[in-house]
């Protein structure tokens, strides 16, 4: 168990490693920590973000698909918030002077029409939601080498970083349980993956999502966007790339990076 205090310090660490745009070694070097700790630390540290004037506009699900979690080599799927100042235009430009190691991966984002709290059915997570959009997430891990253990990359927001949307669709009778995805690098086939890599259907993300927010007395808003974490590992990039995302039946997104 981590006081008070130390929460507050490691927050303050991650925070700074975030805003200097330096990364640090992960936190549980220091001194190990639990999963709920990690998301202490994490409410600590999005709450010196929104002091400063960034608004939560929604969550995120990460180390939801097989690929993420190998990549990462941690594996059960975490939360993170999504802020303001994380969304991006579609065909906006990334600085990569902005970030210490960005990375790019495609994933399936939903927006909520309705509030969610709980345990809630499938049918009832399809039902909150009023738009589908393909996405791109920019990840961002505040520690050295994106090295960190489930605990660290909770209290780090789930590595987040900035996201783009594609035009939304308010599909009834779309079934987004297994949709080809194609994630481009400079027009180039980089990573091709289905959204039935996520949690094998992304909807059951929003579900898992809900549950793990209902354990600290938290849930969903109308009006968020929610990220329902990556479908294929994620993939560097460099000043001069651009990045595009095509999901099947939803659309596309796509980024610059100067
Ligand atoms: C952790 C963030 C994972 C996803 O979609 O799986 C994530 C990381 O890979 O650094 O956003
Ligand atoms: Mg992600």
């Amino acid at each position: 168990m981590l006081t008070p205090q130390q929460v507050e310090d490691f927050a303050h660490d991650v925070d700074e490693a975030f805003l200097r745009i330096a990364p640090i070694d992960k936190l549980t070097l220091k001194t190990p920590f639990g999963v709920d700790q990690g998301y202490l630390i994490q409410r600590a540290s999005m709450a010196r973000r929104a002091a400063r004037g960034d608004v939560r506009i929604g969550m995120k699900m990460g180390l939801t698909s097989r690929a993420k979690m190998q990549q990462m080599g941690v594996l059960d799927p975490i939360y993170g918030t999504l802020t303001s100042a994380m969304l991006m235009s579609d065909g906006g430009t990334l600085q990569r002077s902005a970030h210490c190691h960005p990375r790019v991966e495609p994933e399936i984002a939903f927006l909520l029409g309705k509030p969610l709290r709980g345990v809630v059915s499938m049918a009832q997570a399809w039902a909150a939601i009023d738009g589908v959009c393909a996405a791109l997430e920019v990840i961002d891990s505040r520690f050295r080498n994106f090295e960190f253990t489930l605990p660290d990359v909770v209290a780090d927001n789930g590595s987040s970083a900035r996201f783009v949307l594609s035009s939304t669709i308010r599909p009834r009778d779309l079934d987004v349980s297994n949709l080809g995805m194609v994630m481009k690098k400079n027009g180039v086939v980089a990573e091709v993956g289905s959204s039935a890599a996520v949690l094998d259907h992304p909807l059951r993300s929003l579900v898992a999502l809900c549950e793990q927010l209902a354990r600290v007395e938290d849930g969903l808003h109308a009006g968020d966007i929610i990220m329902t974490g990556g479908a294929t590992a994620a993939i560097p990039v460099q000043p001069g790339d651009w990045v595009s995302v095509e999901v099947q039946n939803i659309g596309r997104a796509e980024l610059f990076v100067a």
